[in-house]
């Protein structure tokens, strides 16, 4: 198994999923800065020119990092790291992760940091900035007495959902949410994730 991935990315999940599970992989990092995402070699592994990809052994290509995360706990269902039996929770976190935790916190990101000022929508900002207070509030509160996202199991659920909230205590202030931030840090004291963590190192 190969990931193309930079540890700056969204590659991370993957990462951090194939440590997790303790299987031999190939690690390549793809040099955005050098542009290597968008270069003739890379563009056919992934047409997009984006980072993850993931091969398999017989040559099978997945791109979508939560759908390589999701395909690698199903592919070792021994691992624990899917749905076992909580398989409506699971799901719905998994979804949650992409379908409503990522599109206002990449829009707040954008709006209120990322782009140049003369970009930015005051409007895209302040919805953004509400409805991710709404999704960060819901979680915090679904946190509250649960140690992962499935209760005292934890599952790729986490990978996805709380990798994207360590990522955003990065640059968002968290001190509203409480539950999230001892989540936070409950997930990076993981041998795992520090492993993804010191190779990207930081
Ligand atoms: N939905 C995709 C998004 C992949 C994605 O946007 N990757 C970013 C890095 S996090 C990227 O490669 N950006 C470069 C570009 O889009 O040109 C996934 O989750 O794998």
């Amino acid at each position: 198994m190969k990931l193309y991935t930079n540890p700056r990315s969204r590659g991370v999940r993957v990462h951090w999923t194939l440590e997790e599970l303790g299987v031999p992989y190939e690690h390549v990092v793809v040099d955005m800065a050098k542009g290597e995402h968008k270069g003739e070699a890379y563009l056919k592994v992934h047409p997009l020119g984006q980072v993850p990809a993931f091969e398999e052994d017989d040559g099978k290509v997945m791109i979508e990092s939560g759908a390589i995360c999701v395909y690698l706990a199903d592919k070792y269902p021994e691992k624990g790291l899917g749905p076992g039996n909580q398989p409506a929770e699971y799901f719905q976190w998994c979804f949650y992760c992409f379908g409503s935790l990522e599109p206002p916190l990449m829009d707040t990101l954008m709006h209120t940091q990322w782009l140049p000022e003369e970009q930015r929508s005051a409007s895209v900002a302040e919805r953004s900035q509400a409805a991710l207070k709404k999704v960060l509030s819901h979680l915090d509160s679904h946190l509250h007495g649960r140690e992962f996202m499935l209760g005292q199991r934890f599952s790729v659920a986490d990978i996805l959902i709380g990798g994207t909230l360590q990522w955003a205590a990065q640059m968002l202030p968290m001190g509203d949410y409480p539950h999230l931030l001892a989540y936070i840090k409950r997930l990076s004291q993981r041998p795992a994730a520090q492993a993804v963590h010191a190779a990207a190192g930081v």
